[in-house]
Order: structure tokens, then C-alpha cells, then sequence
């Protein structure tokens, strides 16, 4: 992708955002049909879908050749990541989409050839936009964001951690976890990855762990970590696979390797 072509690409995928997150804005308190997907508590509204259509129409409309991958049903079945992709999650944090009517955020990355470009992450309600450029830094809003603190210590962290003690999940060491968990400063759980990884990308929080991401749940924040200096890789270390679901840890350079080896551990 040369610096062209992306600035366009970048201004489009931008002005879609935006678009999509003001029209959330405008009927969030219009009545809403929701739906299930693997579980009852995997909830689907008619927001998600139509915000993930109205993405496909204008990408496809405007970029023929550009691929989707997507959480919703409107993307491409796609076997590589070849070519120009968009992994868009219309809304991440659907559960707090519902409940809440806040705390969720439409989460873009932008890929070619299966390097990540370009970023966008729209905290709808709060209008907050996180976006990065491959190279160019990341940033919140108009404020470029520094590069993660190298001197943080796991004692000082703030660790996101979600739903690893559930019964769904006994792939991994809960005595270990627990011990992570004394270790650090404090825990969090926001209820968005999207939302999440900004936040360490915003140095606001350390380290990110998840049994259970999909592609359009990280693509984007993968690449504002990357552009502050931090890490992405499944909770082994291993790198994460585009195509599947992963398990996930995110974070500072300074506390990842230290986590993945002593605490996190996969059965
Ligand atoms: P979603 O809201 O787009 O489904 C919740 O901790 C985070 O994990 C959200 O970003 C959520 O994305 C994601 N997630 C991935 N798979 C999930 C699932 N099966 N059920 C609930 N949340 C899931
Ligand atoms: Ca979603």
C-alpha cells in the first residue's frame, strides 16, 4: 500500500466511522431487537448488523477489490489475509452495547498483504476516536500518544482480565492466574476488547489477557499497541492467527515476557 493510496483509504475508512458512531448516537434509545449467537449471553442486535452492512456497502461501493473480514455475516469467507482486508467489529462490547448504552466502540483495521495499515478505534458515546498509521504513531483523537512507560514493574501494573474463571473455560492454570492477579497492582475488566487495547495504548492500563478473541475483536488494536511500543500474541507468546478465534495477551514490552512465562498457563 503505498503512503497514497492509504491516506485515501485512511480519510474514507475515517469518515465512515464517524458516520456509523453518530448514527448509533442518534437512536440509541430507540427500542432494539436483540438476539443470541453461541449462548444467551452472546447478544446480537439489529445495531450490529446493519452498522457492519452499512461498512460492507461503502467499502465494496467504493474499493471493489478490498476484502471484509466481519463479525456479522456481511463479510467475504476469506482463506488469507492477500490482498487489501478490512476486519471490521461493528460493535465490540455488544453486552455493554445493551445493557449499558455505553462502553462499546466500532473497532477498524485495515491490512495489506497481512500487515496491519491503518487503525481505528470510536468510543461511540464518549466520541472518542483512537487511530494509527503503520509507522506514524498512534493517537487519541488529535493528541499523539507517547511511547508505553519503560519502567513499569508487574507490581505496579493494572491487568485486564475477563471471564477466565468461568466453567466455558478450563484451558488454563486458575492457580497461576490468581497468583498474577495478588501480584499486580489491580484488575479490570471493561467489556470491550477494542476499548481495551486502547487503553493500553493510552498507557492507562498494563497487560490485557483473553481465552477468546476473534480477528475483528483485535485487528485494530493490535496496531495501535504496536505503534506505542507494546506487544500482541496469543497468551504463549505465539503469533496471533487472523483467521481463527485466539487466546490473547496484549501489553507493555516490560511485563509480557514475564507474565506469559511464569503465570499463564495453557492446558
Ligand atoms: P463482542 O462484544 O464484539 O462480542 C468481552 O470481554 C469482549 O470479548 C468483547 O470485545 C467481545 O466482543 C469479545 N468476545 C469474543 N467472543 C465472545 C463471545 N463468544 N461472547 C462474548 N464476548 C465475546
Ligand atoms: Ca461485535
Amino acid at each position: 500500500m503505498d503512503i497514497t493510496n492509504r491516506d485515501q483509504i485512511y480519510q474514507f475508512a475515517k469518515e465512515w466511522v464517524l458516520e456509523a458512531g453518530e448514527h448509533i448516537r442518534n437512536v440509541i434509545d430507540e427500542p432494539l431487537t436483540i438476539d443470541t449467537k453461541s449462548n444467551p449471553n452472546d447478544l446480537v442486535t439489529q445495531m450490529d448488523r446493519n452498522t457492519e452492512e452499512y461498512f460492507a456497502k461503502k467499502i465494496k461501493g467504493t474499493f471493489p477489490a478490498h476484502k471484509l473480514l466481519s463479525e456479522e455475516g456481511f463479510g467475504d469467507n476469506l482463506e488469507t489475509l492477500d490482498g487489501t482486508v478490512w476486519i471490521i467489529d461493528p460493535i465490540d462490547g455488544t453486552m455493554n452495547f445493551v445493557h449499558q448504552k455505553r462502553n462499546f466502540a466500532i473497532s477498524v483495521g485495515i491490512y495489506q498483504d497481512g500487515v496491519g495499515e491503518i487503525a481505528f478505534i470510536y468510543n461511540v458515546m464518549e466520541d472518542i476516536l483512537y487511530h494509527a498509521k503503520k509507522g506514524q504513531g498512534a493517537f487519541k483523537d488529535i493528541v499523539k500518544l507517547p511511547k508505553l512507560d519503560e519502567k513499569v514493574t508487574l507490581d505496579q501494573s493494572i491487568l485486564l482480565i475477563n471471564s477466565l474463571w468461568s466453567g466455558e473455560n478450563k484451558r488454563i492454570n486458575h492457580e497461576k492466574i490468581q497468583d498474577l492477579v495478588r501480584k499486580v497492582r489491580g484488575t479490570r475488566s471493561y467489556g470491550s476488547a477494542a476499548l481495551e487495547f486502547a487503553g493500553i495504548a493510552e498507557g492507562v492500563l498494563d497487560g490485557y489477557i483473553s481465552m477468546k478473541l476473534y480477528p475483528w475483536d483485535f485487528a485494530a488494536g493490535v496496531i495501535l499497541i504496536e505503534e506505542v511500543g507494546g506487544t500482541t500474541s496469543q497468551a504463549n507468546g505465539k503469533a496471533l492467527n487472523f483467521l481463527t478465534e485466539n487466546t490473547v495477551f496484549s501489553g507493555n514490552f516490560q511485563i509480557a515476557k514475564e507474565i506469559i512465562d511464569n503465570y499463564i498457563e495453557l492446558k
